[in-house]
């Protein structure tokens, strides 16, 4: 009997972890045609988002330069980048490699 409690725990573990990810804590950019989609995305304090590189070949970078920081390293076709806004604010960010490839995340209470 107790092997059958662990797996029902394990399941419903497993079923909350898939219900978080996508609930109401994430929001997604994408990133397809040398374009960040939306180009403006709000999101509220604590949120994550995950820019998800849908390009056949071409790879991206999701910098924010203005906040002083490196660039990171590139996004891949299929590959994913994430980041946590922890501050409100409005923080513009670029692509790396195509300065013309521009977003804008509004951070709200
Ligand atoms: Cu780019």
């Amino acid at each position: 009997m107790k092997w059958q409690t662990l797996l029902l725990a394990f399941t419903l573990a497993t079923f909350n972890i898939t219900v978080f990810a996508g609930g109401e804590n994430e929001a997604q950019v994408i990133i397809k045609k040398f374009e960040f989609i939306p180009q403006q995305i709000s999101i509220k304090r604590g949120q994550t988002i995950t820019w998800e590189n849908r390009e056949k070949r071409q790879y991206h970078s999701v910098w924010f330069e203005a906040l002083g920081e490196e660039e990171p390293d590139y996004i891949f076709p299929d590959e994913n980048y994430e980041r946590e806004f922890k501050e409100t604010g409005t923080f513009p960010y670029r692509c790396g490699p195509h300065p013309r490839m521009t977003g804008t995340v509004t951070v709200t209470d």
